[in-house]
Protein backbone atom coordinates (compact mmCIF):
# COMPACT_ATOMS: atom_id res chain seq x y z
CA UNK A 1 0.00 0.00 0.00
CA UNK A 2 1.40 3.44 -0.88
CA UNK A 3 2.32 5.70 1.49
CA UNK A 4 0.98 9.41 0.83
CA UNK A 5 2.06 13.08 2.45
CA UNK A 6 -1.33 15.19 2.16
CA UNK A 7 -1.03 18.75 2.47
CA UNK A 8 -4.18 20.64 3.45
CA UNK A 9 -6.21 23.48 4.10
CA UNK A 10 -9.78 23.66 5.75
CA UNK A 11 -12.59 22.92 4.92
CA UNK A 12 -12.69 21.05 0.89
CA UNK A 13 -8.76 19.97 2.39
CA UNK A 14 -10.18 18.38 5.39
CA UNK A 15 -13.07 16.23 3.42
CA UNK A 16 -10.18 14.55 1.38
CA UNK A 17 -8.00 14.18 4.23
CA UNK A 18 -11.07 12.50 6.12
CA UNK A 19 -11.57 10.05 3.00
CA UNK A 20 -7.62 9.48 2.34
CA UNK A 21 -7.50 8.46 6.11
CA UNK A 22 -10.64 6.19 6.04
CA UNK A 23 -8.75 3.60 2.87
CA UNK A 24 -4.72 4.03 4.59
CA UNK A 25 -3.74 3.09 7.91
CA UNK A 26 -1.98 5.66 10.21
CA UNK A 27 1.58 4.96 9.01
CA UNK A 28 0.95 5.15 5.03
CA UNK A 29 -0.82 8.73 5.86
CA UNK A 30 0.54 12.10 6.93
CA UNK A 31 -1.02 15.08 6.86
CA UNK A 32 0.69 18.52 6.75
CA UNK A 33 -1.94 22.02 7.45
CA UNK A 34 -1.54 25.22 6.69
CA UNK A 35 -1.24 27.14 9.77
CA UNK A 36 -0.89 30.64 7.79
CA UNK A 37 -4.33 31.34 8.83
CA UNK A 38 -3.48 30.76 12.54
CA UNK A 39 -4.13 34.19 14.32
CA UNK A 40 -4.02 35.77 18.02
CA UNK A 41 -7.63 36.53 18.97
CA UNK A 42 -8.91 37.29 22.41
CA UNK A 43 -5.58 36.61 24.11
CA UNK A 44 -6.32 33.13 22.24
CA UNK A 45 -4.12 31.53 19.62
CA UNK A 46 -6.82 30.14 17.62
CA UNK A 47 -5.57 27.69 14.42
CA UNK A 48 -8.36 27.36 12.23
CA UNK A 49 -7.02 24.59 9.32
CA UNK A 50 -5.33 22.98 12.14
CA UNK A 51 -8.62 22.27 14.24
CA UNK A 52 -10.91 22.06 10.98
CA UNK A 53 -8.84 19.11 9.83
CA UNK A 54 -8.44 17.34 13.60
CA UNK A 55 -11.87 17.94 14.31
CA UNK A 56 -12.84 16.44 10.81
CA UNK A 57 -10.91 13.28 11.18
CA UNK A 58 -12.24 13.26 15.04
CA UNK A 59 -15.73 13.18 13.54
CA UNK A 60 -16.46 16.34 15.96
CA UNK A 61 -16.68 18.95 13.25
CA UNK A 62 -19.80 21.12 12.82
CA UNK A 63 -21.44 19.23 9.11
CA UNK A 64 -22.95 22.50 7.91
CA UNK A 65 -20.11 24.98 8.37
CA UNK A 66 -17.28 22.81 7.98
CA UNK A 67 -15.38 24.46 10.97
CA UNK A 68 -16.18 24.64 14.44
CA UNK A 69 -17.48 21.51 16.17
CA UNK A 70 -21.11 19.46 15.79
CA UNK A 71 -23.40 20.17 18.67
CA UNK A 72 -21.97 23.81 19.56
CA UNK A 73 -23.33 26.42 21.84
CA UNK A 74 -22.72 30.21 21.72
CA UNK A 75 -22.95 31.59 25.59
CA UNK A 76 -19.67 32.77 25.57
CA UNK A 77 -19.84 34.47 22.44
CA UNK A 78 -23.08 36.10 23.32
CA UNK A 79 -22.00 37.37 26.83
CA UNK A 80 -19.28 38.97 24.84
CA UNK A 81 -20.88 40.58 22.24
CA UNK A 82 -23.53 41.66 24.87
CA UNK A 83 -20.57 43.39 26.76
CA UNK A 84 -19.76 44.93 23.25
CA UNK A 85 -16.59 42.96 22.85
CA UNK A 86 -15.35 42.13 19.12
CA UNK A 87 -17.73 38.95 18.33
CA UNK A 88 -16.98 38.61 14.38
CA UNK A 89 -15.14 35.60 14.83
CA UNK A 90 -17.71 33.01 16.00
CA UNK A 91 -16.01 30.83 18.52
CA UNK A 92 -18.41 28.54 20.11
CA UNK A 93 -18.03 27.39 23.82
CA UNK A 94 -17.03 23.94 22.57
CA UNK A 95 -14.40 25.51 20.42
CA UNK A 96 -13.03 27.73 23.07
CA UNK A 97 -11.68 25.11 25.28
CA UNK A 98 -10.11 23.91 23.05
CA UNK A 99 -8.38 27.26 22.59
CA UNK A 100 -7.73 28.41 26.23
CA UNK A 101 -5.81 24.71 26.60
CA UNK A 102 -3.81 25.00 23.67
CA UNK A 103 -3.21 29.04 24.55
CA UNK A 104 -2.19 27.75 27.97
CA UNK A 105 0.29 24.97 26.50
CA UNK A 106 2.27 26.96 23.99
CA UNK A 107 2.60 29.92 26.90
CA UNK A 108 4.15 26.97 29.01
CA UNK A 109 6.63 26.76 25.97
CA UNK A 110 5.47 23.42 24.42
CA UNK A 111 5.62 23.53 20.38
CA UNK A 112 2.29 23.92 18.46
CA UNK A 113 3.44 20.11 16.66
CA UNK A 114 3.65 18.57 20.17
CA UNK A 115 0.18 20.13 21.49
CA UNK A 116 -1.53 19.12 18.17
CA UNK A 117 -0.29 15.37 18.60
CA UNK A 118 -1.58 15.64 22.42
CA UNK A 119 -4.96 16.59 21.59
CA UNK A 120 -5.19 14.73 18.35
CA UNK A 121 -4.37 12.01 20.66
CA UNK A 122 -7.14 13.01 23.24
CA UNK A 123 -9.77 13.13 20.36
CA UNK A 124 -9.04 9.68 18.82
CA UNK A 125 -7.33 10.64 15.62
CA UNK A 126 -4.83 8.14 14.82
CA UNK A 127 -3.53 9.94 11.79
CA UNK A 128 -0.56 12.09 12.50
CA UNK A 129 -1.91 15.61 12.12
CA UNK A 130 1.56 18.16 11.53
CA UNK A 131 1.45 21.63 11.42
CA UNK A 132 3.65 23.29 8.44
CA UNK A 133 5.76 24.76 11.40
CA UNK A 134 5.67 25.12 15.18
CA UNK A 135 7.23 29.06 14.37
CA UNK A 136 4.10 31.37 13.24
CA UNK A 137 3.80 32.32 9.48
CA UNK A 138 0.58 34.42 9.50
CA UNK A 139 0.03 35.18 6.17
CA UNK A 140 -1.14 38.63 5.43
CA UNK A 141 -3.31 40.07 2.28
CA UNK A 142 -2.56 42.95 0.12
CA UNK A 143 -5.83 43.96 -0.82
CA UNK A 144 -7.94 47.26 -2.33
CA UNK A 145 -8.18 48.71 1.48
CA UNK A 146 -4.48 48.18 2.14
CA UNK A 147 -2.47 45.07 3.74
CA UNK A 148 -4.58 43.12 6.20
CA UNK A 149 -4.37 40.28 8.37
CA UNK A 150 -5.43 36.89 7.07
CA UNK A 151 -9.07 36.36 9.38
CA UNK A 152 -9.31 40.21 9.08
CA UNK A 153 -9.50 39.91 5.34
CA UNK A 154 -11.21 36.63 5.20
CA UNK A 155 -13.74 36.33 7.95
CA UNK A 156 -14.61 40.16 9.49
CA UNK A 157 -14.24 41.61 5.70
CA UNK A 158 -15.89 38.50 4.35
CA UNK A 159 -13.30 38.52 1.42
CA UNK A 160 -15.21 41.34 -0.17
CA UNK A 161 -11.79 43.62 -1.11
CA UNK A 162 -9.97 43.11 -3.76
CA UNK A 163 -6.49 41.27 -3.54
CA UNK A 164 -3.33 42.03 -5.60
CA UNK A 165 -0.73 40.05 -3.41
CA UNK A 166 0.15 37.73 -0.58
CA UNK A 167 3.27 38.08 2.28
CA UNK A 168 3.59 34.77 4.76
CA UNK A 169 5.39 37.11 7.53
CA UNK A 170 8.29 35.34 8.76
CA UNK A 171 8.64 32.21 6.72
CA UNK A 172 12.33 32.59 6.27
CA UNK A 173 12.86 32.26 10.22
CA UNK A 174 10.43 29.05 9.77
CA UNK A 175 11.12 25.82 9.77
CA UNK A 176 8.97 22.77 8.79
CA UNK A 177 7.57 20.99 11.42
CA UNK A 178 9.15 18.05 13.41
CA UNK A 179 8.44 14.92 11.04
CA UNK A 180 7.28 16.86 8.45
CA UNK A 181 10.57 16.55 6.06
CA UNK A 182 10.85 12.38 7.11
CA UNK A 183 7.72 12.25 6.01
CA UNK A 184 7.74 13.93 2.94
CA UNK A 185 11.37 11.61 2.53
CA UNK A 186 9.18 8.40 2.74
CA UNK A 187 6.15 9.24 0.91
CA UNK A 188 5.29 7.57 -2.42
CA UNK A 189 3.38 10.75 -3.56
CA UNK A 190 2.34 13.95 -1.98
CA UNK A 191 -1.29 14.55 -2.28
CA UNK A 192 -2.20 18.27 -2.64
CA UNK A 193 -6.06 18.73 -1.55
CA UNK A 194 -8.67 20.73 -2.88
CA UNK A 195 -7.40 23.95 -0.93
CA UNK A 196 -6.92 27.13 -1.98
CA UNK A 197 -3.56 27.09 -3.70
CA UNK A 198 -2.34 30.46 -2.77
CA UNK A 199 -3.86 31.13 0.97
CA UNK A 200 -3.71 27.12 1.73
CA UNK A 201 -0.83 25.46 -0.14
CA UNK A 202 1.84 27.75 -1.11
CA UNK A 203 2.17 28.87 2.94
CA UNK A 204 3.07 25.42 3.55
CA UNK A 205 5.09 24.97 0.53
CA UNK A 206 6.92 28.84 1.49
CA UNK A 207 8.45 26.80 4.80
CA UNK A 208 12.12 26.56 3.92
CA UNK A 209 12.99 23.54 2.58
CA UNK A 210 9.22 22.15 2.40
CA UNK A 211 9.21 23.07 -1.71
CA UNK A 212 12.45 20.76 -2.15
CA UNK A 213 10.80 18.37 -0.31
CA UNK A 214 7.80 18.07 -1.83
CA UNK A 215 9.82 18.10 -5.24
CA UNK A 216 10.95 15.41 -4.67
CA UNK A 217 8.29 12.94 -4.44
CA UNK A 218 5.63 12.42 -7.06
CA UNK A 219 2.64 14.59 -6.97
CA UNK A 220 -0.79 14.99 -7.59
CA UNK A 221 -3.29 17.79 -7.04
CA UNK A 222 -6.69 18.23 -6.21
CA UNK A 223 -8.68 20.99 -8.33
CA UNK A 224 -10.91 23.05 -5.97
CA UNK A 225 -11.93 24.90 -8.86
CA UNK A 226 -15.18 23.36 -10.82
CA UNK A 227 -16.53 25.02 -13.87
CA UNK A 228 -14.74 28.24 -12.46
CA UNK A 229 -15.93 28.17 -9.14
CA UNK A 230 -14.74 27.85 -5.96
CA UNK A 231 -16.42 24.96 -4.13
CA UNK A 232 -15.89 27.20 -0.81
CA UNK A 233 -14.00 30.16 -0.16
CA UNK A 234 -12.22 33.28 -2.16
CA UNK A 235 -9.87 30.95 -4.74
CA UNK A 236 -11.29 31.87 -8.05
CA UNK A 237 -12.56 35.08 -6.94
CA UNK A 238 -8.67 35.41 -6.19
CA UNK A 239 -7.59 34.33 -9.42
CA UNK A 240 -9.66 36.55 -10.76
CA UNK A 241 -8.81 39.49 -9.22
CA UNK A 242 -4.62 38.44 -9.76
CA UNK A 243 -5.80 39.19 -13.29
CA UNK A 244 -6.00 35.09 -14.12
CA UNK A 245 -8.86 33.22 -15.36
CA UNK A 246 -10.29 31.16 -12.59
CA UNK A 247 -10.11 27.23 -13.98
CA UNK A 248 -9.10 23.91 -13.23
CA UNK A 249 -6.25 24.60 -15.73
CA UNK A 250 -5.30 27.26 -13.72
CA UNK A 251 -4.54 25.70 -10.79
CA UNK A 252 -2.46 23.15 -12.70
CA UNK A 253 -0.25 25.67 -14.10
CA UNK A 254 -0.28 27.39 -10.76
CA UNK A 255 1.67 24.27 -9.21
CA UNK A 256 3.00 23.33 -12.82
CA UNK A 257 6.62 22.41 -12.02
CA UNK A 258 5.37 20.29 -8.94
CA UNK A 259 2.90 18.07 -10.20
CA UNK A 260 3.12 14.73 -12.05
CA UNK A 261 -0.90 13.92 -12.45
CA UNK A 262 -3.69 16.04 -11.67
CA UNK A 263 -7.38 15.67 -10.50
CA UNK A 264 -10.34 17.70 -11.75
CA UNK A 265 -13.96 17.61 -12.17
CA UNK A 266 -15.93 15.65 -14.98
CA UNK A 267 -17.62 19.38 -15.41
CA UNK A 268 -13.71 20.62 -16.80
CA UNK A 269 -13.37 17.36 -18.99
CA UNK A 270 -12.46 19.74 -22.21
CA UNK A 271 -9.56 20.94 -20.27
CA UNK A 272 -7.87 17.97 -20.10
CA UNK A 273 -5.54 18.31 -23.48
CA UNK A 274 -4.52 22.06 -21.95
CA UNK A 275 -3.57 20.28 -18.71
CA UNK A 276 -1.91 17.30 -19.93
CA UNK A 277 -0.20 19.91 -22.70
CA UNK A 278 1.58 21.45 -19.56
CA UNK A 279 3.38 18.09 -18.37
CA UNK A 280 1.04 16.29 -16.33
CA UNK A 281 -1.41 13.04 -16.10
CA UNK A 282 -5.05 13.90 -15.68
CA UNK A 283 -7.57 11.74 -13.55
CA UNK A 284 -11.19 13.29 -14.74
CA UNK A 285 -14.22 12.57 -11.96
CA UNK A 286 -16.47 13.56 -9.90
CA UNK A 287 -14.54 15.89 -7.31
CA UNK A 288 -17.69 17.82 -5.65
CA UNK A 289 -17.94 16.45 -2.03
CA UNK A 290 -21.58 16.87 -0.88
CA UNK A 291 -22.20 13.95 1.48
CA UNK A 292 -19.95 11.67 3.63
CA UNK A 293 -19.76 8.64 1.45
CA UNK A 294 -18.14 11.35 -1.58
CA UNK A 295 -14.95 11.71 0.57
CA UNK A 296 -13.93 8.12 0.86
CA UNK A 297 -14.95 7.88 -3.06
CA UNK A 298 -13.18 10.70 -3.98
CA UNK A 299 -10.22 9.55 -1.80
CA UNK A 300 -10.28 6.01 -3.43
CA UNK A 301 -10.11 7.43 -6.99
CA UNK A 302 -6.82 9.60 -6.34
CA UNK A 303 -5.32 7.26 -4.34
CA UNK A 304 -5.52 4.30 -7.40
CA UNK A 305 -4.55 7.29 -9.95
CA UNK A 306 -1.45 8.01 -7.25
CA UNK A 307 -0.65 4.48 -7.29
CA UNK A 308 -0.85 4.34 -11.23
CA UNK A 309 1.84 6.92 -11.55
CA UNK A 310 3.98 5.43 -9.38
CA UNK A 311 3.65 1.73 -10.56
CA UNK A 312 4.40 3.09 -14.52
CA UNK A 313 7.07 5.64 -13.48
CA UNK A 314 9.62 3.66 -11.31
CA UNK A 315 10.27 5.00 -7.92
CA UNK A 316 11.92 7.83 -8.88
CA UNK A 317 10.37 11.37 -10.05
CA UNK A 318 7.08 9.73 -11.49
CA UNK A 319 7.19 12.53 -14.04
N1 LIG B 1 -15.08 31.17 9.15
C1 LIG B 1 -16.02 32.11 8.94
O1 LIG B 1 -16.33 32.37 7.77
N2 LIG B 1 -16.59 32.81 9.97
C2 LIG B 1 -16.28 32.57 11.27
O2 LIG B 1 -16.80 33.21 12.17
C3 LIG B 1 -15.31 31.53 11.53
C4 LIG B 1 -14.97 31.17 12.83
C5 LIG B 1 -14.07 30.11 13.04
C6 LIG B 1 -13.78 29.69 14.33
C7 LIG B 1 -12.90 28.64 14.54
C8 LIG B 1 -12.30 28.01 13.45
O3 LIG B 1 -11.46 27.00 13.66
C9 LIG B 1 -12.60 28.41 12.17
C10 LIG B 1 -13.48 29.46 11.94
N3 LIG B 1 -13.81 29.88 10.64
C11 LIG B 1 -14.73 30.86 10.43
C12 LIG B 1 -13.19 29.28 9.49
C13 LIG B 1 -11.83 29.83 9.15
O4 LIG B 1 -11.51 31.07 9.63
C14 LIG B 1 -11.54 29.78 7.64
O5 LIG B 1 -12.36 28.89 6.97
C15 LIG B 1 -10.15 29.37 7.39
O6 LIG B 1 -9.20 30.15 8.02
C16 LIG B 1 -9.85 29.28 5.89
O7 LIG B 1 -9.41 28.00 5.67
Amino acid sequence: MIHVVALAGGVGGAKLVDGLAQLLPPENLTVIVNTGDDFDHLGLKICPDLDTVCYTLAGLANPASGWGRQEESWNALGVLKALGGPDWFNLGDRDLGLHLERTRRLQAGQPLSQVTADFCRAMGVKHPVLPMSDQPVPTRVFTSQGELAFQEYFVHRQCQPEVNGFRFDNVQAAQPAPGALKALAGADVVVFCPSNPWVSIDPILAVPGMRQAVGERPVVAVSPIIGGQTVKGPAAKMYAELGITPSALAVALHYRSLLAGFVFDNLDESLAGSIEEAGMRTCVTDTLMVVPDDRKRLAGEVIQFCQSLVENTGPDKGK
